[in-house]
């Protein structure tokens, strides 16, 4: 397990059960969430904005309908949705509040927070909540993979193998990833947003140097900076060639292997938290962040 006595770790451990929870719940929202064929945009801001990113490209992918992710704060004024999805765990995330007063009565929109009683719920349409997700850490963990599951779910998805790899991932042994000195995470499709998750998770708790990238720009330019003590970490399947290339650059190489991508992020954000640990520093108490940002000066 991750448990190591911080807040986050009890949150790391629980998310097997959360996603079993958001899955049921799918089902009792289906009114709410986006129905086949709607253009759809999804938007939020940090870890929400990597979620949205992953569910749009699953969406669009399953044939359902476009699906543009945005970044709150960065949402294209004038394009025409038929739904829009907002991401917030807090509810009070100011960009997050600003675009629903934007769309306010031009759009359908629904929110996905952990804190229904918050902001979020005066400026959307449609509210679902996953209280049951809720955190007391600043890092997210586990209200963001819920809302992923939530939103893999209200695709089809089954869960059930994503919930047994998660199970397998809080036991498995991270080996020397969290003594790493640079962790380059990379991603397909879906997974390019839980690469970006898995690197703001390493950067947010431990202060460390990471990066992201689609996988096939990694040979771009950024597999330059790979070499002995650092890690190439890929979600999903690796393109070919690509684990050789890191192998030859000297840095270390793993994938997900047989498992789901979403549960492999559980042991980055477990390698995370060890890295902190690590490094004398607190995973609860991340430097220069609050659980929300709420900005006075827009
Ligand atoms: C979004 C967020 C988090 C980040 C930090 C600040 O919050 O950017 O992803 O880790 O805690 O806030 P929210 O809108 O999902 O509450």
């Amino acid at each position: 397990m991750a448990s190591g006595g911080y807040l986050v770790d009890g949150e790391i451990d629980s998310q097997p059960e959360c996603w079993l929870r958001a899955a049921e719940l799918a089902r009792e929202v289906a009114g709410v969430l986006p129905t086949r064929g709607e253009r759809v945009a999804v938007a939020g801001c940090g870890t929400s904005w990597f979620m949205a990113m992953a569910y749009a490209t699953l969406r669009e992918a399953a044939g359902e309908g476009v699906t543009d992710a945005f970044p709150a704060s960065e949402m294209p004024v004038g394009r025409v949705y038929d739904r829009v999805v907002v991401i917030s765990r807090s509810g009070t995330t100011t960009e997050v509040l600003e675009l629903l007063r934007r769309l306010k009565g031009t759009v359908p929109t629904v929110g996905i927070t952990a804190v229904p009683a918050a902001p979020i719920a005066e400026v959307c349409d449609e509210l679902v909540a996953l209280e049951f997700a809720d955190e007391q850490s600043v890092v997210q963990t586990r209200f963001a993979t819920t809302a992923l599951a939530l939103l893999r779910a209200s695709l089809g998805a089954d869960l059930a193998g994503a919930v047994a790899d998660a199970r397998a991932m809080l036991h498995a042994d991270l080996g020397a990833l969290p003594a790493s000195e640079q962790i380059t995470f990379l991603g397909k499709g879906w997974t390019v947003g839980l690469a970006h998750e898995a690197a703001l998770k390493v950067r947010e708790a431990a202060g460390l140097w990471s990066e992201a990238y689609p996988a096939m720009e990694y040979r771009h330019g950024p597999i330059s900076i790979a070499e002995p003590g650092r890690a190439t970490w890929m979600f999903g399947e690796t393109p070919t060639g690509l684990a050789a290339e890191v192998a030859s650059a000297g840095a270390d190489f793993l994938d997900s292997g047989q498992h789901d991508p979403m549960a492999h992020l559980v042991l980055a954000q477990r390698v995370a938290v060890a890295a902190a640990v690590r490094r004398e520093l607190d995973p609860d108490n991340p430097r220069n962040l609050t659980r929300s940002i709420v900005l006075d000066d827009v």
